[in-house]
């Protein structure tokens, strides 16, 4: 899973960017059009530690996401065109809004708005979306004019855009257009950008930790240049330091856990002597498409799935205790997979 960092030109998206990824890029680094900087994050969650306490593997593996820092998106009248093919590529976005004043990095615009500044963003995603339909659109217009026998497919893929631009036209975004399943995989190659679920980070200065911030929540207040830093402490040195701070909390892992949430992925474990890793799976996804995840053979010659939750692995303290209270489940391919399911799978090839 790939999480595009997108935003105006100096608001911190690379700050942001080694904040959560601990890396200490130079300010400005990355910033020119098409300029890509990938870093991997492995997902904090606290049942990792747990488990391997209780099944004690010979190691183990955080899940990880993908994070992506795009310079120049929105330095032009027209988006760069290798920062859309980067953001296509994403399956969510962190649209990095600037709060912080400083007269040592001018706001692009002259002055600090997140609120315009976040209109900017979501205008750019809904110019770019509504260029490549519209496009389409022309071209359907006239191809569907002549007998062939895609006529039918491409007529009902035209009606299919032609509501995409009124829910551009009407709502700016396609996130909440209500699609039946095949429409859904007819959109699939568009990538469309207003499509994505997106978080908003609102990149804070220091004075303005623990105050009121211009964009409300699900937007999360940020300090990131703050955040920068502390990472580079030790976790002991850091603590007095965010103390001082006033905060509870490092931003990173709230960024981490606001793009799951966006992305509605649930996260699933597999347990060997070997090793106990976690792994990300859409949420409604089933055994079979867990067992994928992990490696095709398993998906291929899946038998079943011995099913134990975390939660019940908490309740009765160990495995052995979950079998006797009949917490132990055996499940098929279609068992739709449960948020910390410790999975083991059976298979044959
Ligand atoms: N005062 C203050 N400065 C910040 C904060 N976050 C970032 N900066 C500074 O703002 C400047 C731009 O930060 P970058 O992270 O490079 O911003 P960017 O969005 O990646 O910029 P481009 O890639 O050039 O578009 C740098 O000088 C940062 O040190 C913050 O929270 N407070
Ligand atoms: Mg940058």
């Amino acid at each position: 899973m790939r999480i595009a960092i997108i935003g105006l030109p100096q608001s911190g998206k690379t700050t942001l960017f080694d904040a959560v990824t601990g890396r200490r890029d130079e300010p400005g680094a990355y910033a020119a059009p098409g300029s890509l900087h990938v870093g991997v994050v492995p997902v904090p969650d606290e049942r990792v530690e747990f488990l391997a306490g209780i099944l004690h593997p010979g190691k183990t593996t955080h899940a990880s996401l993908e994070f992506v820092d795009i310079g120049g998106l929105f330095t032009g009248a027209k988006p760069d065109p290798d920062s859309v093919a980067a953001m296509r590529q994403a399956d969510a976005l962190v649209k990095v809004v600037r709060a912080f004043e400083s007269d040592a990095v001018p706001h692009a615009k002259g002055s600090v708005d997140s609120k315009r500044d976040l209109a900017e963003i979501d205008g750019d995603l809904f110019v770019t979306d509504l260029d490549i339909i519209e496009r389409r659109i022309e071209t359907l217009h006239h191809s569907v004019r002549h007998p062939t026998p895609k006529q039918e497919e491409e007529k009902a893929e035209l009606a299919l855009l032609e509501r995409c631009r009124a829910q551009l036209d009407t709502v700016g975004a396609l996130d909440r257009l209500d699609l039946r399943d095949e429409e859904r995989k007819a959109l699939r190659g568009y990538t469309f950008l207003t499509q994505k679920p997106a978080v908003v980070v609102v990149n804070i200065g220091e004075a303005q930790i623990g105050q009121e911030v211009p964009l409300a929540p699900p937007a999360l207040p940020l300090c990131a240049d703050m955040e920068k830093e502390l990472l580079a402490l030790e976790p002991e040195e850091r603590k007095p330091f965010m103390e001082d701070l006033g905060l509870a909390e490092l931003g990173a892992p709230r960024v981490v856990a606001a793009a799951l949430q966006a992305l509605d992925l649930i996260t699933f474990f597999t347990s060997n002597e070997k090793e106990l890793r976690a792994w990300l799976l859409p949420r409604g996804a089933t055994a079979v498409e867990a067992a994928g995840k992990v490696h095709t053979d398993l998906a291929r010659g899946f038998i079943r799935a011995e099913v134990v939750g975390t939660e019940d692995l908490r309740q009765f303290g160990s495995l052995k205790d979950v079998k006797a209270h009949g917490k132990f489940r055996l499940e098929g391919k279609d068992y739709v997979v449960q948020d910390g399911d410790v999975l083991q799978i059976r298979f044959s090839v």
